[in-house]
């Protein structure tokens, strides 16, 4: 696998000196400061790629062109939007820039109720908390009819801990989930949220996926002839939240939308850690079903509860089979060596604890300090590295007993 680290650009508080002493190869950015819906022109793209590489390194990935609101629900001005999606992809094909990851959220992008959850060795991690979750849908935010998306136990939990919460505490929980993640698209006051949801759920369900499907059918066709390679990044996390659709949180909603499309630019994202916050979603059948069509890889795991809540657990110790995952993955990646291609499938250590030095550091990008996540790609990179001899091994014992 091809070893990545996602680098926010020139503000990044991790330079690119850092990430290659962490040992990355690739570099996975984006132009946080062109504003969503815009056209990614031709010299931005040019100059971020000069930085990444004269630091001795390569621009693996897009992480993300961010879709604008009206471009998923189809409305306002959605045949321009099309269109400057289309030329950013054929401005990036012509940059070489080979992959661009996506996502089909509506209203947020990743979500999460508390940055700083301190584990038993007092380092900190990101947390979604379903009772938090309901007491700002509900009792702060008021959304009409919002109860009724909770069953009455986890309501009456919701309404306790609201009651309790001081002041403090329920603004930075509503900042947590509208004013956006690192990264992630959309950010909202509350009035401008009430109405950006009013309207996705109006979409439907049946609608929203027809709005994929519609961008699929225009843009993959454009990353073809360019030669990039569009990934779709599931639903984080994968399930309903303000009672919204959301057209990319399991296996099946996978396979809609790859078989909709049948190209080889119309892929996507496994984000372990994202349809690992589902039981029912099986990583590895998952890289096994679609492993041609997996061109990134975000590794990081989940522990879950059986209400939904979840955190980032170690990268090795979640509830998810990550050796097996790796394992699948790198049987992807001689298959596609025997095909003769020489590209190796890009993955990225996703988030890490706060630790170390950093938790006194002011600017660390929840998720995305340096320390945790070179933590998880030490130990990504052990079992990336004991499957591959392993596999040479037994290869060559099979080669020996046969000739
Ligand atoms: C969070 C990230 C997401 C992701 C976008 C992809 O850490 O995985 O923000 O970049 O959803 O479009």
């Amino acid at each position: 696998m091809q070893e990545t680290w996602r680098w926010f650009g020139p503000d990044d508080p991790v330079s690119l000196k850092h990430v290659a002493q962490a040992g990355a190869e690739g570099v996975v950015s984006s132009l946080h400061h062109i504003p969503t819906g815009d056209v990614w022109p031709m010299a931005d793209i040019l100059e971020r790629k000069k930085l990444i590489e004269d630091a001795g390194l390569t621009w693996a990935v897009v992480e993300s062109i961010p879709l604008h609101n009206d471009l998923k629900t189809r409305s306002g001005n959605y045949q321009q939007l099309l269109q400057n999606y289309q030329q950013s992809v054929r401005n990036l094909g012509r940059a070489g820039v080979p992959v661009v990851c996506y996502n089909f959220m509506p209203v947020v992008d990743w979500t999460r109720t508390n940055l700083s959850y301190t584990l038993p060795n007092a380092s900190q991690a990101l947390r979604f908390e379903m009772t938090d979750f309901a007491a700002y849908d509900v009792y702060m935010l008021k959304r009409p009819g919002a109860e009724n998306d909770y069953d009455p136990e986890l309501l009456e939990h919701a309404r306790v801990r609201f009651d309790a919460m001081p002041d403090e505490e329920r603004a930075a929980l509503e900042k947590n989930i509208i004013a956006g993640l690192p990264g992630g698209e959309g950010s909202y006051d509350r009035d401008g949220i009430r109405e950006a949801i009013a309207r996705f759920i109006a979409l439907g369900t049946d609608g929203m996926r027809e709005s994929l499907l519609a961008f699929l059918r225009a843009v993959v066709p454009v990353a073809e002839e360019s030669g990039v390679r569009l990934c779709i990044h599931p639903d984080d996390p994968p399930f309903s939240l303000f009672g919204l659709p959301r057209v990319v949180s399991t296996a099946e909603d996978a396979r809609i939308l790859l078989d909709a499309v049948p190209s080889p630019s119309n892929g996507l994202t496994l984000c372990a850690g994202s349809f690992g916050a589902r039981a029912d979603n099986d990583l590895v059948a998952i890289a096994r079903e679609f492993g041609d069509r997996i061109h990134f890889v975000h590794l990081r795991n989940v522990k879950r509860e059986s209400d939904g809540s979840f955190y980032e657990s170690d990268h090795l110790d979640g509830d998810n089979d990550m050796v097996g995952l790796i394992s699948a993955l790198l049987d992807e990646e001689d298959r596609r060596q025997q095909e003769g291609r020489e590209d190796r499938i890009p993955m990225r250590p996703d988030h890490g604890h706060l630790m170390a030095d950093e938790m006194d550091k002011p600017g660390v990008n929840p998720g995305y300090s340096y320390t945790g996540r070179m933590k998880g790609l030490a130990e990504l990179r052990g079992v990336i590295h004991a499957l591959t001899s392993l596999r040479q091994h037994a290869g060559k014992i099979h080669q020996d007993s046969a000739g």
